[in-house]
């Protein structure tokens, strides 16, 4: 077996020094074994886009970088991935915005960076693509005459059909997820979504391996929840707590990218319902949000931003006094070590995204409680996370009665239900860590035999 090879639209940090982020360090060991190789888009884009690679060794794994020239880039990542491919997988088909040169980038930069891939590639390495925004590759790779086994895991949700078929290239994106040899999945939910889109789009036939033929060939699906380090993420909570007074009153806590999939305003709309159903809470709780800035370029971020900072104004506003304020909002990432403590110190945790494909923060919550007197997670059904983690307080991020309800039940749930509820949590999560993850996707991979749909091997 040669190296493997993963390929997404970030590379990691040259220098190791951005190493903290869950897919570095899940696939940093794997890397390792063989020698690996991860290409990625250079941190900056430049008028004089580099004809090659640029390689640079890192102790644990070699890295190259691809670069673009800013206008590719935007029409590419701020426009087709963001812009159309983001909302649509999202299902908020509202906020599609198509123009003609998204697409053109789109395949553009999939062409090129194949070209690229198929200079250093070798027919034995093993190649793993991340994400939406590479959906192409496989075929352009292929096209080139690379022979690699290709695997590809979609981070975020794969909606319906009917919501699939929103996408002006529906019928290319279906064609160019068939060419890869295995399509991971986050949930049970976007597999069957996938087999429904293969088997209306393309004639897919589910076989009894549970693998689809199409089109000639074979090819391989799965689910492979994501997962974080759970063990190291609960020490840095469980140390960082040590030294770190506990806040004043209960807290609440959300911590997500400002994006509009993260249900953060009806998250709010919910939070502002318990205030009013539950006067008994006032000056007695407090809501904690982080959300960090992302994709600002966009303008449906723009609009989110503002709708957030008002709703959060409107209720420190209507329900605040001189000694409480109600919400408090940093829009700023903070370091992982800080975030473990809060999550430790945060009597309820709040993961309420209207889709998501499986959403970490509510793997990390449940990881940095104390095990001995432990928080309580609320967590949309509508998070991938959720088919995982039943014992959280499952509710509809639509209805802000529901939220309501939740954060009444969590504030005030005995400590032996909600340790009850943690081990449940806790031990799945320990079983299935993000090593757990990495390594089943890579033994599929490596396992799928590659036949065409006749049963000759290939
Ligand atoms: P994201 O949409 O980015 O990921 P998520 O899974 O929640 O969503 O991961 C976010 C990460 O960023 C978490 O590790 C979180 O702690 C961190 N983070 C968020 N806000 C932060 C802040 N203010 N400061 C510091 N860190 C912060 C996509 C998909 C998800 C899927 C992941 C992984 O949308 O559904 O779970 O990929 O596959």
């Amino acid at each position: 077996m040669g190296r493997l090879v993963i390929i997404s639209n970030r590379a990691p940090s040259v220098d190791g020094s951005g190493d903290s982020g869950g897919l570095v360090v899940a696939l940093k060991d794997a890397l390792a074994k063989d020698g690996g190789l991860w290409i990625g888009g250079a941190p900056k884009q430049t008028d004089a886009p580099s004809p090659s690679l640029i390689f640079h060794h890192r102790q644990d794994f070699d890295i190259g970088l691809f670069e673009l020239e800013p206008k590719l880039y935007r029409d590419y990542y701020l426009g087709y991935s963001n812009s159309v491919l983001w909302p649509a997988l999202h299902g908020r088909v509202d906020l599609i915005d198509v123009q003609p040169c998204y697409a053109a980038a789109y395949r553009e930069v999939a062409g090129r960076l194949a070209r690229l891939i198929a200079e250093t590639v070798r027919d034995d390495d093993l190649i793993w693509v991340h994400d939406y925004q590479l959906i192409p590759l496989a075929h352009e790779l292929k096209a080139l005459g690379v022979k690699s086994r290709i695997g590809f895991f979609l981070h975020i949700p794969l909606p319906d059909l009917q919501t699939f078929k929103a996408i002006p290239d529906w019928r290319d994106l279906a064609r160019w997820l068939a060419d890869y040899d295995l399509i991971g999945f986050q949930t049970r939910r976007d597999l069957g979504h996938m087999i429904n889109i293969f088997r209306h789009t393309l004639r897919g036939e589910l076989r009894s391996n549970g693998n689809m033929g199409i089109a000639g060939r074979e090819v391989a699906l799965g689910c492979f929840p994501i997962s974080i380090n759970v063990d190291g993420f609960r020490r840095l909570a469980a140390e960082g707590a040590v030294n770190t007074p506990a806040p004043s009153l209960p807290r609440l806590i959300g911590v997500d990218r400002l994006d509009y999939s993260k249900g953060l305003p009806q998250r709010l709309v919910g939070y502002q319902k318990f205030l009013e159903s539950h006067a008994a809470f006032h000056g007695k709780v407090s809501l904690l949000q982080i959300a960090p800035p992302t994709r600002d370029d966009v303008d449906a971020y723009k609009a989110i931003r503002t709708e957030l900072e008002h709703l959060a104004g409107h209720i420190n506003g209507r329900f605040g006094t001189v000694d409480w304020t109600p919400v408090q909002y940093i829009h700023r990432a903070l370091p992982r070590d800080e975030l473990a403590v809060l999550f430790r110190l945060s009597r309820v945790g709040l993961v309420t995204p209207l889709f998501d494909g499986m959403n970490l923060v509510a793997k990390e919550y449940v990881a940095a409680q104390d095990a001995a007197d432990p928080g309580v997670l609320v967590l949309s059904q509508f998070a991938g996370a959720a088919e995982e983690m039943p014992e959280a307080l499952i509710v509809n991020p639509h209805d802000p009665q529901d939220i309501a309800q939740a954060i009444s039940t969590a504030l005030e749930m005995p400590l032996g239900e909600r340790i009850e509820r943690h081990d449940a949590l806790y031990s799945h999560l320990q079983d299935h860590d993000v090593d757990h993850w990495c390594a089943a996707f890579l033994k599929r991979l490596v396992s799928v035999e590659r036949l065409d749909v006749d049963g000759v091997a290939r």
